[in-house]
């Protein structure tokens, strides 16, 4: 990304087509000059004039020293003062505004053609078109936000689900941050001893006891393990859970699929091997985002369509955060259910025994012992509702919803945390084998400078490019 903070820059915040109204945000030390150019307030005060923060009705216009070609307006003079739209108007003087500098938001009606022209002649005025999330780049480097707090701003207009919205907001608020940080600053009170050059390994330790140091440590060391812990609930929480619904062709999984979507989305016939590819769709489970995928019966067929249906289930079944086995609860259990069950032992399952509302005829007693199961009825839709809530307890553990905990969704959050805790466990090893100060401190700074990475107090052109690409224009 190019460009230092003395430029002024702006972008359509608002999304692209056509809106009631649609924002183009101005940034930097010329923003209220900038806008001047456009700008005209009904109240016939200039913009410079008027108090932050306050939102004030305005003409925009054309200044007449804007090349008319270049905004494409060839011989067209509607008006003497070529008006282009009105609008609402405000100022945000620095450091009050998202960036920390000087913002106007320019709130036009949300057509493709005005907006780019507000953007065009802001342009010509001496703005330059803001890079994909500049803004909230911006924000950080002007201290405004910390690298995590970024993320969240990301995270949060990406939400899919309630819970994915509520993580982002904590972490919007600095929750994450704080914690990291508060690990960081524990480190780093231990790394100014070691670095004075006290040899705490010796006896006779004046300063800072080995205790206290593997104290400091070990607690570091848990802290950043606990937040790791929570990263494989935080991606379920921010990007859904990818639940797949196995078993033989005609148990019910399309109809168990339409139940818990409430719409008849897979077609259900009495013919084995009715569904042939891949049918995802989303359910929301109390706040949580589920990618629901009903699949092919698995079975040995020659039919070819069939057969990379089946392919397709098996790749399902590969990535799934949860397998819904379904069997048949009217039949006794067959070699392709056992096989199937015998599959997913190892991973995260539920099994349920479907057509409850015929005769059960099947001994069911050992698929009870072995598994999660539960009877239901795809038909009547009997058990129903305590699968939802078991896949939802299964999926995510409800620790997140505690406000003491920070829950890690970013897989370089976790990268992070993954190498601090690796680091502070061979600092730990150290001390015990009773290695000099030297070694030892190396160890527990490539642990700080990890934690470092997660709000950018630590960071490098690469992470803030990686991190900012993400974003579109306008964030
Ligand atoms: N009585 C009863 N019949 C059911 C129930 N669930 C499904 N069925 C019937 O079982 C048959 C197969 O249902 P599907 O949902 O198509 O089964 P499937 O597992 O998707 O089958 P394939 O797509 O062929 O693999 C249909 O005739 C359904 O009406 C249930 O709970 N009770
Ligand atoms: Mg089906």
């Amino acid at each position: 990304m190019q460009g230092g903070l003395e430029d002024t820059i702006c972008a359509i915040a608002t999304p692209a087509g056509e809106g009631g109204i649609g924002i183009v945000r101005l940034s930097g030390p010329q923003a209220l000059v900038v806008a001047s150019r456009i700008v005209r307030l009904r109240s016939g005060h200039p913009l410079s004039s008027v108090s932050s923060h306050t939102l004030h009705l305005a003409d925009l216009v054309i200044p007449a020293t804007v090349d008319r070609k270049d905004l494409r307006l060839g011989q067209v003079r509607t008006t003497a003062t070529d008006l282009l739209d009105e609008a609402l108007v405000v100022y945000m003087k620095a450091p009050r505004s998202f960036t920390a500098e000087d913002v106007v938001e320019i709130q036009s009606h949300g057509g493709a053609l005005v907006l780019g022209m507000v953007c065009k002649v802001c342009v010509e005025s001496g703005a330059r078109m803001a890079e994909p999330g500049e803004f909230t780049k911006r924000a950080f480097l002007n201290g405004r936000l910390d690298l995590s707090q970024a993320e969240a701003v990301l995270d949060t207009i990406r939400a899919t689900s309630t819970a994915g919205l509520n993580i982002a907001q904590r972490h919007l608020r600095g929750d994450l941050a704080r914690e990291v940080e508060e690990t960081r600053t524990s480190l780093l009170t231990v790394l100014a001893h070691v670095e004075a050059g006290i040899d705490f390994v010796g006896e006779d330790i004046s300063f800072l006891q080995r205790e206290e140091l593997v104290r400091i440590v070990s607690e570091a060391c848990a802290v950043a393990q606990k937040l790791e812990s929570t990263a494989q609930e935080g991606r379920i929480l921010r990007e859904g859970a990818y639940v797949v619904i196995l078993g033989r062709p005609n148990v019910g999984k399309s109809s168990l699929l339409n139940r818990l979507l409430k719409e008849e989305r897979a077609i259900v016939t009495a013919i084995p091997g009715t569904t042939r590819d891949v049918i995802e769709e989303s359910i929301d489970l109390d706040g949580v985002m589920i990618r629901l995928v009903d699949t092919a019966g698995m079975r040995d067929t020659d039919d070819v369509v069939e057969r990379e249906g089946i392919k397709r289930t098996k790749i399902a079944q590969d990535e799934a955060d949860l397998v819904l086995v379904v069997l048949d609860g009217t039949m006794p259990l067959t070699n392709d259910d056992r096989e199937l069950l015998h599959l997913v032992r190892d991973r995260k399952h539920i099994v349920v025994l479907n057509k409850a509302d015929l005769t059960d005829t099947v001994e069911m007693n050992s698929v009870f012992a072995d598994h999660v199961a539960y009877r239901i009825s795809a038909k009547t839709g009997s058990g129903i509702e305590t699968v939802k809530s078991a896949l939802r307890a299964q999926l995510v553990s409800g620790g997140f919803e505690s406000a003491e905990t920070a829950t890690v969704t970013s897989v370089r959050h976790r990268d992070a945390l993954r190498r601090a805790v690796e680091s502070l466990g061979q600092a730990l090893e150290s001390v015990q084998c009773g290695m000099p100060g030297e070694l030892v401190s190396i160890d527990v700074r490539t642990a700080a400078d990890a934690l470092g990475e997660i709000t950018g107090a630590i960071t490098t052109d690469e992470i803030l490019g990686q991190i900012f690409s993400q974003f579109c224009i306008g964030k």
